[in-house]
């Protein structure tokens, strides 16, 4: 199976950490925005990523890929069978994937993306904007929402951990973290979910991707 894709997209990254989880193997073709490979522009209509190709079976969408792996290889499974329990994973999933990815990439676009990567100035009023007025709402709701078992959903890894974990990469590349003093459940859980073994070589890949920006601007 082919994943395209780049480490630092929150989307790529919920995915690799699910097939991680899975035991599912693949490769990661990486690609760019705007990326012209031709088994990347086939699998991926919008051209955005991730897409995969599974033996000619092409599919974009971190969420439909997951969803037709889940279906395909059901154990362990990622996606609980149980009504509520299904219902608040998808929520998670739905919270990731929208508004926490939405804000991380107002933030990770414009201040890094844009001038690092498609060499031009991003737009620095819209990130600081996220930062001060999105982001908080959203890292309070986080919080008040990890339940003790320190898993988004029930008592073990779910797709909800993988997924609102994720965008909170791209923030934290941008600096600024969650401060555990005053997000100490974000904190602990956080750091639990991305250094499974599944994120942690992925996390420290993108982590040498970024010191490496840092030292060439
Ligand atoms: N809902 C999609 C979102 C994919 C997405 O927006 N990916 C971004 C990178 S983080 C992208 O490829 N953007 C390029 C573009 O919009 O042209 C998913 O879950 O896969």
């Amino acid at each position: 199976m082919i994943i395209y894709g780049s480490v630092v997209s929150p989307f790529v990254r919920k995915l690799l950490g699910y097939l991680g989880e899975k035991g599912i193997a693949f490769e990661l073709k990486g690609v760019g925005i705007g990326d012209p490979d031709p088994g990347f522009r086939a699998a991926s209509p919008l051209g955005k990523m991730p897409a995969m190709d599974d033996d000619g079976f092409l599919l974009a969408d971190s969420s439909a890929i997951i969803h037709y792996l889940e279906a395909k290889y059901p154990e362990p499974a990622l996606i609980p069978a149980d009504p509520q329990e299904r219902g608040r994973v998808i929520w998670w999933d739905e919270f990731g994937d929208t508004v926490f990815a939405a804000c991380g990439g107002k933030m990770f676009f414009n201040r890094i993306v844009a001038p690092r990567f498609l060499g031009r100035e991003g737009d620095l009023a819209a990130a600081a904007a996220a930062e001060a007025e999105e982001l908080p709402k959203l890292l309070d709701y986080l919080e008040s929402a990890i339940p003790a078992s320190g898993f988004l959903v029930g008592d073990r890894l779910t797709l909800a951990d993988l997924a609102a974990v994720s965008p909170l990469m791209n923030i934290r590349h941008c600096g600024a973290a969650a401060d555990p003093a005053r997000y100490p459940k974000i904190a602990a859980w956080s750091e639990a979910i991305l250094a499974r073994p599944s994120l942690a070589p992925w996390i420290a890949k993108e982590e040498r991707m970024m010191a490496k920006l840092r030292e060439q601007a």
